[in-house]
């Protein structure tokens, strides 16, 4: 929590470079700053106006170091729910959002913002993504999703019970303030998902492996002028990496790598034989050409950082410096192929920012 001072100085600099960037005159940035700060110093805290609460949001984005994906940042569509009341709403109008952004395939990038820490509705959620995959732990190996591990715990003991299967969906977990969290389970006809086949390979089916569509990372708070909110679930599309040379092949989850290349008739015999690496090749494969056919939108690492070279060129005409952690920017395949490789970064944080946030459960 902050104190009056620190609040207003945070809210006097968030709104000095809010209205410096959309171009205000000096007159309204000093009409809205006092009323700011006389709000600030009669009730302890303050109301962003829409305008505030969408352009913060997107700084967010453009200043988020580990985010690839920053050249769309101005596209942002940003969603005001703050005047939910209480779960159901709230689910609603993340229903709401998955459905924007799902766009039957043309994903659009999009978050829900719901009413602040310390206003009397706050809200957050407890899921790490709004669509994600439940793992169980069986005897002496995992079903589903290890990474899921801890939050289909905690949905079981709230009373949700999943089929079993290595692709439940998981529930929508919304808790107000300190009260007991409510699950919703999300409709089914807002969720897709992609069954994985290859362009050249027609067995590759036969492994009966799929993923989500859309990434809704839900975890994060936004901390805008010193204000935060807890619940702030966004949006944007997959590089196919995050899928291919990670979710599915990650030896801890979905460990894929040793089907595939049996399914190639890979040598496993021998490191030499470069068998992993050639498996990671034909999965990544599998994904965009998967995605591609579904009409679902993805990225593949190489454009991802050709585009993300050209959000650098643009912050810097802009006279932005532009801050970035490097070992989350460079791709999990072939990174030295991409300019990102061969660049540096500075590690910096600037405010408004997405922050991980202590997890409830
Ligand atoms: C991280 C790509 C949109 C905010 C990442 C990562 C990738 C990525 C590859 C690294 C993830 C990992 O290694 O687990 C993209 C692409 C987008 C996109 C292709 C397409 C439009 C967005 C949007 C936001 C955002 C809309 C927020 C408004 C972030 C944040 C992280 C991140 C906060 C760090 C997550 C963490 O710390 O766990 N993004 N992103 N991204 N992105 Fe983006
Ligand atoms: N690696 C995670 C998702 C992290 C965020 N990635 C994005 N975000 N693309 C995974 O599920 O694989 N986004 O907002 O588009």
């Amino acid at each position: 929590t902050m104190t009056k001072t620190q609040l207003a100085r945070e809210a006097t600099v968030f709104l000095g470079e809010l209205y410096y960037e959309l171009e205000k005159t000096e007159a309204e940035a000093k009409r809205r700053m006092d009323e700011v700060l006389e709000q600030i110093e009669r009730t302890g805290s303050y109301e962003h106006t829409y305008e505030e609460l969408k352009h913060g949001a997107r700084m967010a984005w453009r200043y988020n170091n580990r985010c690839i994906g920053r050249l769309f940042w101005q596209t942002l569509e940003v969603f005001d729910a703050r005047d939910a009341v209480d779960e159901h709403q709230a689910a609603d109008r993340i229903i709401q959002h998955i459905d924007f952004a799902t766009n039957r395939g043309r994903i659009r990038p999009a978050i829900t913002i719901l009413p602040a820490r310390g206003t009397k509705n706050s809200m957050r959620i407890w899921n790490h993504q709004l669509v994600r995959y439940a793992g169980y732990n069986q005897k002496d190996r995992v079903v589903g999703d290890s990474s899921s591990l801890a939050f289909t715990s905690a949905c079981e003991k709230l009373g949700w019970r999943g089929e079993g299967t290595r692709f439940d969906l998981l529930p929508l977990v919304i808790q107000k303030g300190n009260e007991v969290p409510k699950w919703f389970e999300l409709p089914k006809e807002s969720v897709i998902e992609v069954p994985l086949t290859h362009p050249s390979h027609d067995g590759f089916g036969d492994l009966g492996l799929k993923w989500y569509g859309v990434p809704f990372v839900s975890d994060m708070e936004l901390e805008i002028g010193g204000i935060c909110y807890g619940g702030a679930p966004f949006n944007g599309w997959y590089m196919g990496t995050e899928i291919g040379a990670r979710n599915l092949s990650d030896a801890d989850r979905y460990d894929q790598l040793p089907n595939v290349a049996k399914l190639f008739g890979f040598d496993m015999s021998t490191n030499t034989s470069l068998w992993k690496d050639r498996a990671l090749v034909e999965l990544n494969i599998a994904v965009l050409h998967s995605y591609k056919k579904h009409g679902v939108s993805i990225v593949d690492h190489h454009t991802a950082a050709e585009q993300f070279l050209r959000f650098e060129k643009q912050e810097q005409e802009k006279g932005r410096a532009v801050t970035g952690r490097w070992s989350w920017l460079i791709p999990p395949m072939s990174p030295a192929t991409t300019g990102i490789w061969h660049r540096n970064y500075d590690d910096i944080e600037r405010t408004p920012i997405y922050r991980s946030q202590p997890m409830p459960y």
